[in-house]
Order: C-alpha cells, then structure tokens, then sequence
C-alpha cells in the first residue's frame, strides 16, 4: 500500500469515475432505477454489438421496439400516452447511459422523445396525441423531424419549404436534409413557411403520403450506426389536423431545448467510455519498461479527462434540477451543449491518442466516439451557434 493508501497498480472503478462527486445520493429511487435498468440492457445488449453496427453502417431494425419495451422513449411523458411521468435528470440519466454505448443509438432515442413526442404533445390536438404518442412509446411507429435544409441549417429562419392551405388541407412542398431517423420513420414532423403570411408552421406527416420521399446519406464517417437521410415533399397534402398550434420559429426551437439538453447528459457517457477504455489499456501497455498508467504525462492525461467529464456531470446534474422545477433557459442550456460536447470530444481526442497506433482501428471505442462527437458537435446547434447565443445573452447584441 502507498501512504495514502491505494494499492498500486488498483485502478478506480467505472461507478467510482462515473459518480466522483458522489451525486448518486441526490436521485431518487425512480431515477436510479431508471439509470440502472437501462445501463443494464445496454451494457448487455447494445455495447457487445455496436461496434459491429458502426462499422456495417445499419441500425438494427427490432431497435426501436426494444427501446419502446425498455420504457425510455417520451419517458417524460404521462402514463396515459405511454411515458412514465419521470423526471427530466431520469430523462438526462438514460440519454448518459444510452450515450456510453453509441452517440447514434442516443441520438435515435432523442429525435423519438425530444423531437417527435414532445411537439406532439405540446402543440398537438388531443387527437393527435391519443392517436402518435402511445406508438410512438412503444417503438410501433418510429418519428423524424424535419428542420434543417441542404441551404438552412444554422439559419432554419432560411427553410424554403412551403406550405399553403387549400380548403381543409395543407399542401406540403420542399427539401430536408440531414434528418434522423428519416428513412425508418412513418411519420415525420415537417417544418414549413407558409406561403400566405409567411409564419413558420409544423405539420405531423405521415410518411407513406404520396410525394414524400427519403434517401438516405450514404457517406458518414461519423454517426454510423444511425440513419440520417435526406426527405423530399413534392406537394404532400395534409389535412388541417395535421398542423400543430405553434407558430414561428419559436415551435421548432422549443424542441431544439429539449434535445440539447439531453445531449448535455448524453454526450458524458461517451466521454466516460473513452476514459475508461483509455485507463485500462494504459495499464496493460508497457512503455520504456513500464506500464503506460505509471507515466506522470500519461496519468495528467488521465486527470484531465476526470476533470473535465466530472464539471459536465455537475453541470448536467445542476441543470436537470432546473429543468425537474421550470428553469431551463435556452441559454442556460446553450451553456450545458456546448460546454459537455467540447468535454467529451477533448477527452475521446485524448484517449485516442493515448491508444497509440491502436487507437485508429475500430477495434477500440474510443475513434468511434471522437467520430460521432464531431456530429453531434454539428447538430442541435454547432458550437458557433451556441457561442453566439450565450454572446448574444451577455451582450444583448446579436451577432450571428
Ligand atoms: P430568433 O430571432 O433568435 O428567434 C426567433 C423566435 O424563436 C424564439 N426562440 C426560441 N424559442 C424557444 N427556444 C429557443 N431556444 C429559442 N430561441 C429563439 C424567439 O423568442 C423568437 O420568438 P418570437 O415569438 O419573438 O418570434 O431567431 P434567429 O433566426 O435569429 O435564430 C436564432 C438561432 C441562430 C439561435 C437559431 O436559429 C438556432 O438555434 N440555430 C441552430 C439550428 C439548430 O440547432 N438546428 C438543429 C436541427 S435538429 C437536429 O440537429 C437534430 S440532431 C439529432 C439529435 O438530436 O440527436
Ligand atoms: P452551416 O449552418 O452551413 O454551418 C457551417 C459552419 O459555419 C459551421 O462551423 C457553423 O458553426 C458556421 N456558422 C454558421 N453560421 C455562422 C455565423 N453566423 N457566424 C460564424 N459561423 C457560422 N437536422 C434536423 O432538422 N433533423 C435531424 O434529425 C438532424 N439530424 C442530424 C444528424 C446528423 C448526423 C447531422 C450531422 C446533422 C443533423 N441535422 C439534423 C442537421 C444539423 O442540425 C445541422 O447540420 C446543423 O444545424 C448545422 O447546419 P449546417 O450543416 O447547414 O451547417
């Protein structure tokens, strides 16, 4: 034993690095059995296989179901719609758990909950609430959600799709592009400018309605173990149920804050999968006659991945409470999106390096991690964009 203690050689455990500030004493029971029950599934069913997925490019087709079987899709939601009434840090536990086996897998689980279920519940009719969100829970029907354009990402404000009422009907018209989930969904939530007033609008599309069509982005170095596809609306016709009771570009942005900060949480797991890998293969590795893990650079390596994953988990930790009581302001979750992706891809940089020769080969997690991160450094705002949201909140000035 050292003076302090620790066997040499003894490294810290998963849970210890995972929970170093010790906030598993702040969950409650349901958010921990939430956490555990899916850490569980997925350390047994999904971590064993993604890497295979990744490499394939194909996202397994039962996925959803199984999900939907877990409870974790609209977890937030009530009962009566197939969610469980949990709480939002529950909701930002699964998406950490989720995270630590593949960003892709998460990011299906989030456009699903955060993308899809939520607009339909917050701005759906009754009627379109029965009648989505308990399939949509079960995994039955998978949803995507169309915002972004091949000339309008940053600027959605940008979005040429169209929209125009004719009688009791909308007529649908345009391009989306990037778009989760886009060639797996039957239905799709749409994002269009009306062409009478110019409001922006959002429909709930079925995707089987002729004119709708989806092609998937075959070219990803990044994210491949999730579908991004690209939709095409030639004059989709809608009824006026369809249309959901939000107007301008506040209705998508509100399902952008729901989506950022469970990327917030989501995006740690990542981070701790790459730790973890990067600590064990250092104390196998034997450099200048000893093992890589007795290196001062390599252990300040070490510490600086901590450090950073641990400040993200109390940020996420912090913000979720805000959000359980009603306190999430777009910019405070800026803050959490952009400060927890640059932790995470700083230390899947970092433990990819520390991995040496072997750290380029998907043998490892971690390439697959740093891959992934640069999408979701991208999406749901890119690190620019969250800058200059938290620029414009110090300033009052926009500067986009
Ligand atoms: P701006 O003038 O700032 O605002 C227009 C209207 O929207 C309101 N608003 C918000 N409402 C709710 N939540 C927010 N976060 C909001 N931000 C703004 C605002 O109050 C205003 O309302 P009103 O009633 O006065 O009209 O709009 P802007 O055109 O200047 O744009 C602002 C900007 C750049 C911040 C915004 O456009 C932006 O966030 N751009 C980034 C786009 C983005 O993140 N796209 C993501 C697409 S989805 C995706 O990537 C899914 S990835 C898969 C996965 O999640 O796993
Ligand atoms: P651009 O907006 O063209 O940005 C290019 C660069 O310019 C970036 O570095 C950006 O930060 C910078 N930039 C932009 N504006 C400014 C400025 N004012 N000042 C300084 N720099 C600026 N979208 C959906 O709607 N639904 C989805 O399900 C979805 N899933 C996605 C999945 C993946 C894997 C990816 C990669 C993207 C997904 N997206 C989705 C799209 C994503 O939200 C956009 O890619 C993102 O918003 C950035 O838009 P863009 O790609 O057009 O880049």
């Amino acid at each position: 034993m050292t003076s302090t203690g620790v066997a040499r050689g003894a490294s810290a455990s998963s849970r210890t690095l995972q929970d170093f500030y010790g906030l598993e004493s702040l969950y409650s029971t349901e958010e921990l059995l939430i956490r555990d029950s899916v850490r569980e599934f997925v350390r047994a069913e999904l971590v064993p296989h993604v890497g295979q997925w990744w490499s394939e490019g194909s996202f397994p087709a039962d996925l959803p179901r199984r999900f939907g079987a877990l409870g974790i899709l609209g977890v937030t939601l009530p009962e009566r719609f197939g969610g469980s009434g949990a709480s939002h840090t529950a909701y930002g536990l699964l998406n950490r758990e989720l995270e630590y086996a593949d960003s892709g897998l998460r990011s299906f689980v989030s456009v699903q909950s955060s993308l899809v279920m939520y607009p339909i519940d917050a701005f759906g009719s009754e009627a379109l609430r029965s009648a989505w969100l308990p399939r949509l829970a079960s995994g039955e029907v998978v949803g995507c959600f169309g915002l972004t354009e091949p000339d309008a990402g940053s600027d959605p404000g940008a979005m040429r799709t169209r929209c125009r009422r004719v009688g009791d009907e909308w007529v649908l018209t345009g391009v989306k592009r990037w778009i989760t989930n886009g060639s797996l969904a039957q239905l799709a939530v749409v994002w269009a400018r009306d062409e009478d007033g110019g409001t922006v609008r959002g429909f709930v599309v079925e995707t089987d309605r002729d004119g709708f069509r989806a092609h998937d982005v075959k070219t990803k170095a990044s994210m491949r173990a999730s579908v991004t596809s690209e939709l095409y609306l030639d004059e989709v016709v809608v009824p006026a149920a369809a249309c959901l009771a939000v107007e301008g570009l506040r209705g998508p942005l509100s399902c952008l804050n729901q989506a950022r900060y469970g990327i917030a949480w989501g995006v740690l797991g990542a981070g701790f999968a790459c730790l973890e890998e990067a600590a064990a293969y250092v104390e196998d590795r034997p450099s200048f006659g000893a093992p890589l893990a007795g290196k001062q650079l390599v252990q300040a390596a070490l510490a600086d991945m901590l450090g950073e994953l641990t400040k993200g988990s109390l940020l996420a930790f912090h913000l979720g409470r805000l959000k359980d009581g009603g306190q999430d302001t777009p910019a405070r979750v800026s803050l959490a999106k952009r400060d927890n992706v640059r932790a995470a891809l700083g230390v899947a940089r970092a433990a990819r390096d520390l991995l040496g020769g072997n750290g380029i080969t998907t043998e490892y997690s971690a390439i697959r991690h740093m891959l992934n991160l640069e999408s979701v450094a991208t999406y749901e705002g890119t690190d620019t964009v969250h800058t200059l949201i938290l620029g414009r909140e110090i300033t009052g000035r926009s500067a986009f």
